[in-house]
């Protein structure tokens, strides 16, 4: 399999994520990782949009030559072919939590941070939007509680003791605002703990570029 990506950009990175913590696991999918390079505009050259005609990354292509076009998709693609050691929990409650998890990182902190950051010091060469950037950062403030709220208990990572799907799409959003030098985490030292501990967790060291 290949998994077109390109470093620092959230949605692939959420997927090399997810592969490094397999991979500390002790699982070699035998993933190929290319990078497309989006600075250069090459997601939106025919070469890509051949694979994916939304031409966005991440990418993966299977063995039989078909592309799954989701970062979610590939991850839930990856586990279920890859079943020992799965990342999700087995219990149907502890796995519709972690689920849960993800979405509301996704849906309701990630999304705006993408927003964030692209309307103030677009890596994409986007304008500058400061009523864009400051609707965003508001509309960002319950999820970030809510995680502060969930992280009081002491668990090390989102959904408990180890990296799960929900702190990979955290993270690497966490590390879209950091390249472009954001910090939104305001007074929040449950959500600061966490990120230091995730950046210095195997799979953090071994994906992460700042
Ligand atoms: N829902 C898609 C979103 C993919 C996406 O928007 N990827 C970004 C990089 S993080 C991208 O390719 N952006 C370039 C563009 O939209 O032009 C997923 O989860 O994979």
């Amino acid at each position: 399999m290949k998994l077109y990506m390109v470093p620092l950009a959230p949605n692939p990175t959420k997927v090399m994520l997810y592969i490094a913590q397999r991979a500390h696991r002790g699982l070699d999918m035998g993933i190929e990782q290319i990078v497309v390079n989006t600075v250069k505009g090459r997601h939106k050259e025919p070469e890509h949009l051949a694979r994916n005609p939304f031409g966005t990354l991440p990418v993966l292509e299977l063995g039989d030559g078909s592309y799954l076009l989701e970062s979610l998709t590939i991850i839930h693609y990856l586990e279920a072919l890859f079943p020992a050691g799965a990342l999700l929990p087995a219990d149907v409650k502890a796995r519709a939590r972690a689920l849960q998890m993800e979405r509301i990182v996704e849906l309701r902190a990630a999304v705006h941070m993408g927003r964030y950051a692209h309307a103030t010091k677009s890596p994409l060469g986007r304008p500058a939007e400061p009523a864009v950037a400051n609707a965003a950062a508001a509309d960002l403030q319950p999820a970030f509680d809510y995680l502060e709220q969930e992280l009081a208990d002491n668990r090390p990572f989102l959904t408990g003791d180890a990296p799960s799907i929900a702190d990979f799409t955290l993270q690497a959003a966490c590390q879209f605002l950091r390249f472009i030098e954001a910090d939104l985490f305001g007074d929040r030292p449950g959500l600061r703990a966490w990120d230091e501990r995730f950046r210095a967790s195997p799979a953090g060291r071994a994906v992460l570029k700042c």
